[in-house]
C-alpha cells in the first residue's frame, strides 16, 4: 500500500537557513530513491536534497529562496512500495564517498572525469558540502551532466551568480547536436588538452582475416610528431586559403643564378633552391602582417620580433621539422646553405633539439614530388603554416592571349582564432605577388 512521506532536509553539518536555489522536481514526477529534489547552497557550495523513497512527487514544500535547516520538510512523496530507507538520507554531496574532485563529487565509474575537469586545481573541501569549484553547479546537475559526458566547465551558465543550471546543460547538448556548439574547446595556446571529445573508440579489426599481414612499430619520429600532428589538428580551428603565384621570371633568375655557379672557377657554392627563395618571401610577408609572427598564450597574443622559419623535411624515419633562425639576418645564399645542412642532419637522424625548436612559422614543401594543393595542418604554437606544390606551367590570360607562365600553388592554412579569411588572403596575394617579382620588397 502506498504511504505519504514526508521529506526532511538531513544532518548537513553546521550550516542552518541555507537557501533553496532550485528545485529538482515537480508535482507528479516519478523519482527514484535519492533522487535530488531540491539543492542548496551555503555562501561556499551547494547540496541536493535527496529523496529517501521511490515513489510520486505529491507536495513540495519550499519555495525558490527559502532558507531552510535541518529538519524541515522539503516535499512528500507518496511511496512506491518497499523502497524505503530507514533513516533519513544524507545530503547528496556528503554522502560518505571518495573524495571530491575539483569540479565536484567523485565521478562514478561508468563516468570518469574528463581530462579538463582533472586538471583544475582543487579548493579544499568543506566538511559536510561539497564544492562546487570551478564551476557552479548543483551536485544533480553535476550527476545530470556525467550521464551525458558534457563537461560542465564548456557549459555557459544562466543560473544566478553563475550557477549552471539543468536547463544550461540541456541547451549545451542541443547546440552540439546542432552543429552550433563545439565540443572542443580548451583556452587557447593553454596548457591543458582538455577537450571533452567524447568519441567512439578506435575500430579493432583482425586485419589477419581478409588476408596476408605484416605489423611494423612506427618510429620513434612518427609516434611523437603524430601526437603533435593530432592535437594540432583537433585543437586549432584551422582554414586553408590557395593562391598561385606566378613565379616565372623568378625560375629563370634561379636557373640563371645556377648555370653562373657552374662555371669553371666559379666557386660561389650551393644550388639555389626555391625553398630558400619561399622563406625569405616569407620573413618579408611576416614582416607584413605581424599576426603570422605570434603565438596565443592564453587570452594574450605573442607578437615575435625575430623571423625562425622551420621547413618540413621528409626522412626515412618520418618527418621532422628543423628551423632556420633569424632569416632576416640572411641572405638567400646563406639560407640556402643552412637548409641544406639541415635537411642532411634532419636525414641523418643528427638534428638536435635546438635546431627543431623556436619557429614562428613553417613552410611544408612537397613541390619537389609533385601534386596541386593540400592543407597542412597548423605546428602549434605557431598560427599559420604554408604549403608548397610542384611548379607547373600553365596558359595564363594576360588580357590579350594566354601566355605560358610558370605557376606555383600555395595553400596557407592559419588558425581562425588569430588570423581571419581576409587577412590570411591579403598575406596569400602578398606573398605570390613577391614571389612574381622580388622587386617589390624593396619598395
Ligand atoms: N616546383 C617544382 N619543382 C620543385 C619545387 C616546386 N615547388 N620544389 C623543388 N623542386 C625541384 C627542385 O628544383 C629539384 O629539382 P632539380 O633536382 O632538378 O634541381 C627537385 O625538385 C628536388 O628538390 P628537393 O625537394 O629535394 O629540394 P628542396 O630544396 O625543394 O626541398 C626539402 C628540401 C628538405 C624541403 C625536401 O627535400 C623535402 O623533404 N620535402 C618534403 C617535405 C614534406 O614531406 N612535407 C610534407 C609535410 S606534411 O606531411
Amino acid at each position: 500500500m502506498s504511504q505519504a512521506i514526508e521529506i526532511k532536509v538531513p544532518d548537513i553539518g553546521d550550516y542552518s537557513d541555507v537557501p533553496v536555489i532550485e528545485i529538482c522536481v515537480k508535482v507528479g514526477d516519478t523519482i527514484k530513491l535519492d533522487d535530488a529534489l531540491v539543492t542548496l547552497e551555503s555562501d561556499k557550495a551547494t547540496m541536493d536534497v535527496p529523496s529517501t523513497v521511490a515513489g510520486v512527487v505529491k507536495e513540495i514544500r519550499v519555495a525558490l529562496g527559502d532558507k531552510i535547516s535541518q529538519g524541515s520538510i522539503v516535499a512528500v512523496v507518496e511511496a512506491a512500495g518497499a523502497d524505503t530507507a530507514a533513516e533519513p538520507a544524507k545530503p547528496a554531496a556528503a554522502a560518505p564517498a571518495p573524495a571530491p574532485t575539483p569540479s565536484g563529487p567523485a565521478p562514478t565509474p561508468a563516468a570518469p572525469a574528463t581530462a579538463a575537469q582533472t586538471a583544475t586545481s582543487a579548493p579544499a573541501p568543506t566538511p559536510g558540502l561539497a564544492l562546487g569549484a570551478a564551476t557552479h553547479a548543483s551536485p544533480s546537475v553535476r550527476l545530470f551532466a556525467r550521464e551525458l559526458g558534457v563537461d560542465l566547465s564548456k557549459v555557459p551558465a544562466t543560473g544566478p551568480k553563475g550557477r549552471i543550471v539543468k536547463e544550461d546543460v540541456a541547451a549545451f547538448i542541443k547546440g552540439v547536436m546542432s552543429g552550433r556548439t563545439a565540443l572542443v574547446g580548451a583556452s587557447p595556446g593553454g596548457a591543458s588538452l582538455g577537450g571533452g571529445l567524447d568519441l567512439l573508440p578506435w575500430p579493432k579489426v583482425d586485419f589477419a582475416k581478409f588476408g596476408p599481414i605484416e605489423v611494423l612499430p612506427l618510429s620513434r619520429i612518427k609516434k611523437i610528431s603524430g601526437q603533435n600532428l593530432a592535437r594540432n589538428w583537433v585543437m586549432i580551428p584551422a582554414v586553408t586559403y590557395h593562391e598561385d603565384a606566378d613565379i616565372t621570371e623568378l625560375e629563370a633568375f634561379r636557373v640563371k643564378l645556377n648555370k653562373e655557379s657552374e662555371k669553371p672557377g666559379d666557386k660561389s657554392g650551393a644550388k639555389i633552391t626555391m625553398l630558400a627563395f619561399l622563406i625569405k618571401a616569407c620573413e618579408l610577408a611576416l614582416k607584413k602582417f605581424p599576426e603570422f609572427n605570434s603565438s596565443l598564450d592564453g587570452e594574450n597574443l605573442v607578437m615575435k620580433k625575430y623571423f625562425n622559419i622551420a621547413f618540413a623535411a621528409d626522412t626515412p624515419n618520418g618527418l621532422v621539422v628543423p628551423v632556420v633562425k633569424n632569416v632576416d639576418q640572411k641572405s638567400v645564399t646563406q639560407i640556402v646553405v643552412e637548409c641544406g645542412e639541415l635537411a642532411k642532419k634532419a636525414r641523418d637522424g643528427k638534428l638536435g633539439p635546438a635546431e627543431m625548436s623556436g619557429a614562428c612559422f613553417t613552410i611544408s614543401s612537397v613541390g619537389g614530388i609533385g601534386g596541386t594543393y593540400f592543407s597542412p595542418i597548423v605546428n602549434a604554437p605557431e598560427v599559420a603554416i604554408l604549403g608548397v606544390n610542384k611548379s607547373v606551367t600553365k596558359p595564363v590570360w594576360n588580357g590579350r592571349e594566354f601566355v605560358p607562365r610558370l605557376i606555383l600553388p600555395l595553400s596557407l592554412s592559419a588558425d581562425h582564432r588569430v588570423i581571419d579569411g581576409a587577412l590570411a588572403t591579403r598575406f596569400n596575394v602578398y606573398l605570390a605577388q613577391l614571389l612574381a617579382d622580388m622587386r617589390r620588397a624593396l619598395i
